[in-house]
């Protein structure tokens, strides 16, 4: 219906725009769109870890960024970003070791179970000279900076029915869903089940309805995706000390006077540590609250299944493109 109160105040709102003075709208032009896409649930300390980035970067550059945050991989699909980035269609995101191993192949020796300790390992492997050569070729080869890696969680078992789990042997049979690359193929493998490859946001249902058996994420996001309700028991494996990496497309990079590469750099490293300082606390804690919805929760033997998870590697392909020496040099950081 015509409201003449809103043609009124929408012809007011023209008028006054069309007086705005030349150098406010040089500024206004100037505020660089930052869209984040990521996987992550809302509930989720790598999804809440965006907010804390915003909120600095409000506060150290009042109107310079627009911070656009897309979750549930609402903008980009799981695994698209690395490619949405070097095109330049998306500005930012948290990507995993997996992704990058599809094109930076020494990568891989991060998707590989039992290979870092814990996350102190893993942030001083990442945070050091190692992570340094590797995030160089990181840049050359998928046109994206790293910004600072940051602890996704150590991955642990989760399963729908409950089952005597001890070593390897006693996953035979058991589909558990893996995110859909050849990388994470081989972990699910290697721990002795079926990987069954599934994207993240359809797990919930998977589980509910049986399509798989059981999958593998950290406590906090076993949590926050709310894969508790349909699933029985969890098994501490340990296998993987999870990580992502917050990066920036190099085409905005590239562009950025210093101290604005400056500003999002530290945003970035803010929102890394409020992610791992909440992630670390939450590991401690979570195990009586699964025990609280009625999951039954249990150790296996984490020395079989390091064996098994070794061996597996050692006799792959993907162990073949490892640079000589690099699992050395990483088992040495202390
Ligand atoms: C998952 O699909 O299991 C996984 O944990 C893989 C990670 O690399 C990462 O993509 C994560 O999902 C998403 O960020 C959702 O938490």
């Amino acid at each position: 219906m015509f409201d003449p109160t809103l043609s009124r105040r929408a012809l007011l709102g023209a008028a006054a725009a069309a007086l705005v003075p030349a150098s406010h709208m040089a500024h206004a032009a100037k505020t660089q769109l930052l869209r984040i896409s990521t996987p992550a649930v809302a509930d989720d300390w790598h999804a809440k870890m965006w907010t804390v980035f915003k909120e600095q970067l409000d506060k150290q550059a009042p109107g310079q960024f627009e911070v656009q945050i897309n979750l549930n991989g609402s903008l980009f699909k799981q695994g698209a970003e690395a490619v949405a980035l070097a095109r330049g269609n998306l500005e930012l995101a948290s990507i995993s070791a997996f992704d990058i191993a599809k094109v930076v192949p020494a990568f891989s020796l991060f998707t590989a179970g039992y290979m870092l300790r814990d996350p102190a390992h893993l942030m001083a492997v990442m945070g050091g000279p190692i992570g340094a050569d590797l995030y160089k070729e990181v840049s050359a080869k998928m046109d994206i900076t790293v910004l600072s890696p940051l602890y996704l969680g150590t991955r642990q078992l989760n399963l729908r029915q409950k089952r005597e789990v001890k070593t390897p042997a006693d996953l035979k049979g058991v589909k558990l869903r893996m995110p859909s690359t050849k990388e994470w193929l081989l972990l699910g493998n290697a721990l002795g089940a079926t990987a069954t490859p599934l994207a993240f946001g359809e797990v919930y249902l998977g589980l509910k309805t049986g399509t798989i058996d059981a999958q593998d994420n950290p406590l906090p996001t076993t949590k926050s995706a709310k894969f508790y309700e349909v699933t029985q028991q969890i098994t501490l494996t340990n296998h993987l000390v999870d990580s992502l990496f917050i990066v920036v497309s190099n085409k905005l990079w590239q562009g950025l006077p210093a101290q604005e590469q400056q500003r999002l750099k530290s945003a970035a490293q803010a929102a890394a540590l409020y992610n791992n300082t909440q992630r670390m606390a939450d590991e401690k804690n979570l195990l009586a609250f699964f025990e609280s919805q009625g999951l039954r929760v249990t150790t296996p033997d984490v020395a079989a299944f390091r064996t098994a998870v070794h061996n597996a590697y050692a006799g792959s392909e993907l162990a073949k493109q490892w640079p000589a020496g690099l699992a050395e040099r990483v088992a040495a950081v202390r």
